[in-house]
């Protein structure tokens, strides 16, 4: 099985921390981001959107970190995904890559990438995603009040996928002490492991 990420992805982390996680024997195979790498027609003929992750097993490719993490959780027959629970599961996953992502994204290209790329940050474009941020947030917040997990009493794929957002958040400000619950949660996938030896070093 080969994998294809860059460490400072966090649609990577998600997925790195689950094969970490379910002791899955992969390949790693490093796209360099920042040297155009994804732009090769050898990865576009892997994900022709050229962006990581991607996951080739065989003879199937999956696409798309949160379908790769239920892949990868299925086929070991993971307590990580639960087909009784599913509905559940993928509200969050779709949920995820519709409206967290794309706020923590914008905080993250601006604060953090584009001063890379030695460009200017556009800070009106930081504040509209700190405020999606606040927006999303507030409903994560609502929703973990009296839980320990977003889908029933145990971790799950969900959990991986929306987490993976936050790996950002102190080193790109991101307003994360006003939602005590989220924080909470979120310090208890920071205690695993697997989730440290992902920590990429931009983090902070
Ligand atoms: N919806 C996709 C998003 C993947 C994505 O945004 N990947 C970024 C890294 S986090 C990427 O490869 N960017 C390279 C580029 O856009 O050129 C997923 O969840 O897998």
């Amino acid at each position: 099985m080969k994998y294809y990420y860059h460490p400072g992805s966090p649609n990577c982390r998600k997925v790195s921390a689950l094969i970490d996680l379910l002791g899955i024997d992969a390949e790693f195979v490093f796209v360099n981001l920042p040297k155009g790498d994804q732009a090769k027609p050898e990865f576009l003929a892997v994900n022709p959107n050229g962006m990581v992750p991607a996951l080739v097993d065989g003879d199937t490719t999956v696409l798309e970190s949160n379908c790769i993490l239920i892949y990868l959780a299925e086929k070991v027959g993971s307590d990580l995904w639960s087909e009784a629970d599913r509905i559940e599961i993928l509200r969050w996953m779709f949920w995820e890559q519709s409206h967290f992502m794309y706020a923590t994204g914008m905080v993250f290209f601006q604060k953090l990438l584009k001063p890379l790329l030695g460009q200017q940050p556009d800070l009106a474009r930081v504040d509209e995603g700190i405020a999606k941020f606040r927006r999303h947030a507030k409903a994560l917040d609502g929703h973990l009040e009296g839980r320990g997990w977003l889908v029933g009493d145990a971790m799950t794929v969900a959990d991986l996928a929306v987490a993976a957002n936050l790996t950002y958040a102190e080193a790109t400000g991101l307003p994360i002490e006003e939602f005590p619950n989220v924080r909470r949660w979120y310090a208890a996938i920071e205690a695993l492991p697997a989730w440290q030896s992902t920590r990429p070093a931009l983090a902070g």
